[in-house]
């Protein structure tokens, strides 16, 4: 099993990068912010609980988030690996996939950090709320993702820079262009399927 954490603030192009992946290597997709959409629009207890974050910019507590990616992974227990697309968002949230992946014989062998500039962030966000009906999209809610990931997400990267799992890959190029830089260290581990 091949684990990769697909990592960047809002808007550098993980949900993006993580499709691309999947379909060439062949991995299954866990996108904490899908799911939460999911039960949002599903009008869930869980869903009507994490809107009020969500709406307003902050992170959904971490025990919501984590007991529903625990169940992701049993449904996928065959799976050639995964990419965790937007989870972990804080060290908690890292330190429980550690154990539950241990607890599965099996571990987070990457993390891909995505740089992008803060200008171009925005600027992505803004043209996809333009479109896309998401009530976070807009420019005050925007730029309070980017503190909360300044805040509570970057801390995971320097959690797996501590066991030689990170890499910064510059994020601002074109979608292919930065799918052949993250493909060129996927590929030190997994060939594409
Ligand atoms: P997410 O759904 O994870 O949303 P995101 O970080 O905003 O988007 P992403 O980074 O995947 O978007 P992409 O760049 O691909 O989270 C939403 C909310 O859910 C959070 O704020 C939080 O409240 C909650 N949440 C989710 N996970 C959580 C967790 N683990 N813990 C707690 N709360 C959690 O795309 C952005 C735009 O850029 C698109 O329009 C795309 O087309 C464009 N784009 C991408 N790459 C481009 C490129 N190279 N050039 C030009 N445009 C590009």
């Amino acid at each position: 099993m091949f684990n990769l954490i697909l990592f960047g603030p809002p808007g550098s192009g993980k949900g993006t990068q993580s499709e691309k992946i999947i379909e060439s290597y062949k991995l299954e997709h866990i996108s904490t912010g899908d799911l939460l959409r999911d039960e949002v629009s599903r009008q869930t207890p869980l869903g009507v609980e994490a809107k009020k974050y969500m709406d307003q910019g902050l992170l959904v507590p971490d025990e919501v988030v984590i007991g529903m990616i625990s169940g992701k992974i049993d449904e996928k227990s065959e799976a050639r690996g995964f990419v965790f697309d937007g989870f972990p968002r804080t060290k908690a949230q890292a330190e429980a996939l550690d154990k539950l992946l241990e607890f599965k014989n099996t571990q987070i062998h990457l993390l891909l950090s995505l740089e992008v500039p803060e200008q171009e962030l925005v600027k992505r966000l803004l043209g996809r709320g333009a479109t896309s009906g998401r009530s976070d999209d807009n420019e005050e809610v925007i730029a309070k993702r980017i503190k909360e990931y300044h805040s509570k997400t970057e801390p995971v990267a320097g959690h797996y820079n501590g066991y030689g799992k990170l890499e910064r890959i510059k994020g601002d190029g074109t979608i292919e262009d930065t799918f052949k830089l993250l493909s060129k260290e996927i590929d030190k581990y997994l060939l594409p399927a």
